[in-house]
């Protein structure tokens, strides 16, 4: 492709990402509201608040794909939540709309089903149950897109990326780490599909632990290499198990359903 859009690529994602696809395109447009620092050859940097329609506008002119990373990743006070994830989403889908309809993969979240236990196994056709606001955003942002696709044809991977980092940091991460390389490894399938549609993916690596059936998606050709098993006894020597009562070892969405409804104040 000639030029991919990057959002939220100052984040801790985008920056692992942003230094990966430079593969994936002739030119990368990485953008954030945070300092980007110094472009490479191939890039182009735009600094852009989603949540102002003018710039997302232009941001979005003359890109192939885009990768959106950008928006608030964790519970915040809904303010910050409605312009970042839901103004931002519809600023998105309406630059798209105005652009061509470049091909999206949106960064939603396992907190769009963080009520479910860790003892029940599902699938894309699983009810939502968001553990807080934030989840409730990326919910939005799914049916956001999911309206884009039904009434204009705009394709979507929305990919409910669980914890993805360099290693899980708890037990509960055994069941919803994702390597950066099979995430990368994702991007690529997601971008080359001749045909996308607008999936729902679990975004896990192959964990022996995990709770996500993505057989619904095979037919891109996402295959997840790594394992978060490897990392299981030195976890259970460093940070142990959590008490079976815990948020923690209970949900889904682990501590996020503890998470507080934050004041405006
Ligand atoms: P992050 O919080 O490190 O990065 C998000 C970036 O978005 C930040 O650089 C921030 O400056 C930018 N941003 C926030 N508000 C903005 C606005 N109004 N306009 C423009 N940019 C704005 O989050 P992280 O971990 O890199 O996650 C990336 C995406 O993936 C997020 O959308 C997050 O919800 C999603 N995700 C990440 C997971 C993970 O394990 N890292 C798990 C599930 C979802
Ligand atoms: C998310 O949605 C967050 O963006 C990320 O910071 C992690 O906490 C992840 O979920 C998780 O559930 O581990």
């Amino acid at each position: 492709m000639k030029r991919l859009l990057v959002t939220g690529a100052a984040g801790g994602l985008g920056r692992v990402m942003r230094a990966r696809m430079a593969r994936f395109a002739e030119i990368i447009r990485v953008s954030d509201i945070a300092d980007l620092g110094v472009a490479a050859a191939h890039e182009e940097l735009v600094t852009c608040d989603l949540g102002n329609s003018e710039a997302v506008m232009a941001l979005v002119d003359g890109c192939d794909g885009i990768l959106h990373l950008g928006g608030i990743s964790v519970e915040d006070k809904f303010s910050k939540i409605l312009n970042a994830n839901l103004l931002g989403l519809y600023n998105l889908y309406e630059a798209a709309r105005a652009h061509g309809m470049p091909r999206i993969l949106f960064a939603s979240s396992n907190h769009t089903v963080g009520f479910y236990r860790q003892d029940e196994h599902i699938d894309a056709t699983a009810p939502m149950r968001p553990d807080g606001l934030y989840g409730v955003s990326k919910c939005f942002g799914e049916a956001l897109a999911r309206m884009y696709f039904e009434k204009f044809g705009q394709e979507t991977a929305l990919v409910r990326i669980g914890s993805c980092m360099e290693r899980p940091l708890n037990h509960r991460m055994l069941s919803t780490w994702m390597s950066h390389d099979d995430f990368e490894a994702m991007i690529d399938c997601i971008f080359r599909a001749p045909m996308l549609g607008c999936p729902v993916l679990w975004g896990i690596s192959n964990n022996d632990s995990r709770w996500w059936d993505n057989s619904h998606a095979a037919y891109l050709g996402w295959k997840p290499r790594d394992n978060a098993e490897k990392f299981r006894a030195e976890l259970e020597a460093t940070v142990g198990r959590p008490p079976a009562s815990s948020p923690l070892a209970l949900y889904q969405g682990g501590m996020f359903t503890k998470d507080p409804i934050f004041s405006e104040k």
